[in-house]
Formats: C-alpha cells, sequence, structure tokens
C-alpha cells in the first residue's frame, strides 16, 4: 500500500489568505482565531485513497508569515519542501506581481523542478475588483511555467480541496521522475 509524505509549503504576500487556506483546507473552517502568522508553523492532513484507491498522502503544510521581517527564515522553510502553494490575492494585484521573488525563492531554496501552482484566492470578492486583474496574464505565466492556475476562496471553500489535490498529484509525479 504506498505512502507518499510530503512537505508543502504556502507562500506569498501579507495577508492573501495563505493562513485562512492552510485552515480551511485542514480543518474546513474560515476566520477563527489565528490572526497572523508568527514564524513558520505546520499542519498535517492525511488524504486516503488519492490518487489511487490504495494510496495514502500525508501532507506536511508549512505556513509562513509574507512580512519581511521574517526573511531570515526562509531558507529553513524552504528547505525539503516536495511543493508549494504560491498564492496572491485577486483583490489586490500587487501581490501578483510580488510573486516572482516567491518563485525565485522557492527554486533557490528548495530545487528547480519542485512543483508548484498558481492561486488568485479570494475569489468571493470578485465582483468588487476593477481593471487591474489580468486573468488571461496569469493563465499564461502558469502556462510558461508548465502549471495550473486556480481561483480560490477560503471564506467559501471554493477550490481549495481541487488545489491542494492537483498539487499532490503533480509531487507524486515528480517524485515518480526522481
Ligand atoms: P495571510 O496568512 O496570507 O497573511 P490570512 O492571510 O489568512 O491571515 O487572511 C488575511 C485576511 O484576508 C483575513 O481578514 C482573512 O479573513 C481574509 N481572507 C482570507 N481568505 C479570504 C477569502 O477567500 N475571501 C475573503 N473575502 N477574505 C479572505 P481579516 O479581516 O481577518 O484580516
Ligand atoms: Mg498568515
Amino acid at each position: 500500500m504506498p505512502l507518499f509524505v510530503f512537505k508543502v509549503i504556502i507562500i506569498g504576500g501579507g495577508a492573501v489568505g495563505k493562513t485562512s487556506l492552510l485552515h480551511r483546507f485542514v480543518e474546513n473552517k474560515f476566520n477563527f482565531r489565528y490572526k497572523l502568522t508568527i514564524g513558520a508553523d505546520f499542519l498535517s492532513k492525511v488524504i486516503e485513497g488519492y490518487p489511487n484507491p490504495d494510496t495514502t498522502c500525508k501532507l506536511q503544510i508549512w505556513d509562513i508569515g509574507g512580512q519581511e521581517r521574517y526573511k531570515f527564515l526562509r531558507s529553513s522553510f524552504f528547505n525539503g519542501a516536495n511543493g508549494a502553494l504560491v498564492v496572491f490575492d485577486i483583490s489586490r494585484w500587487h501581490t501578483y506581481e510580488e510573486l516572482n521573488d516567491w518563485v525565485s525563492d522557492l527554486r533557490e531554496f528548495a530545487g528547480e523542478g519542485v512543483p508548484f501552482i498558481l492561486i488568485g484566492n479570494k475569489v468571493d470578492l470578485i465582483k468588487d475588483v476593477f481593471g487591474e486583474y489580468d486573468k488571461e496574464g496569469v493563465e499564461e505565466y502558469a502556462k510558461s511555467e508548465n502549471t495550473y492556475f486556480v481561483e480560490t476562496s477560503a471564506k467559501t471553500g471554493e477550490n481549495v480541496e481541487g488545489a491542494f489535490l492537483n498539487l499532490t498529484h503533480r509531487m507524486i509525479k515528480n517524485q515518480k521522475l526522481e
């Protein structure tokens, strides 16, 4: 019975919803008392029967603050990561423009071939988004990186599980290639 154990990291700027996505996925809860992430922390989630009925995946999911003052923690945080969720906030376009730094840190500290998926979070706010959100541009970027872009909402739960499962699938494929 195959068992995969993966370290997953959630990266992106401050207040994009990293901690909220983690709690939504692991505990199916939103907006209880966690607030600003201090340093790095992780939660575990066991997925049985994915991607095959006889497979179990154990995800150790690490959450970091996007704040600059945690920069010194980054190398240990990235070290040994098998995959990443790279998150921006659809309602604040500048958080997308900041992702380059996160992706280059991912490659530098976790390795070139580490799979990631791109997440535009807070899609429930899309009615309030004017002009700046260039969805086609994001999709093109994802394609050029050979990855997948998905809009999520930690608030409603939309696509959150799907995003983690898509990444899990990519991590399994990546491990088989090694
Ligand atoms: P971070 O861990 O990336 O810093 P948080 O982000 O998870 O702490 O979320 C930052 C704020 O965005 C929180 O609001 C949180 O409730 C809100 N948020 C997170 N995800 C979503 C989402 O999908 N939709 C909406 N509408 N809000 C979201 P507060 O007000 O508590 O600071
Ligand atoms: Mg946080």
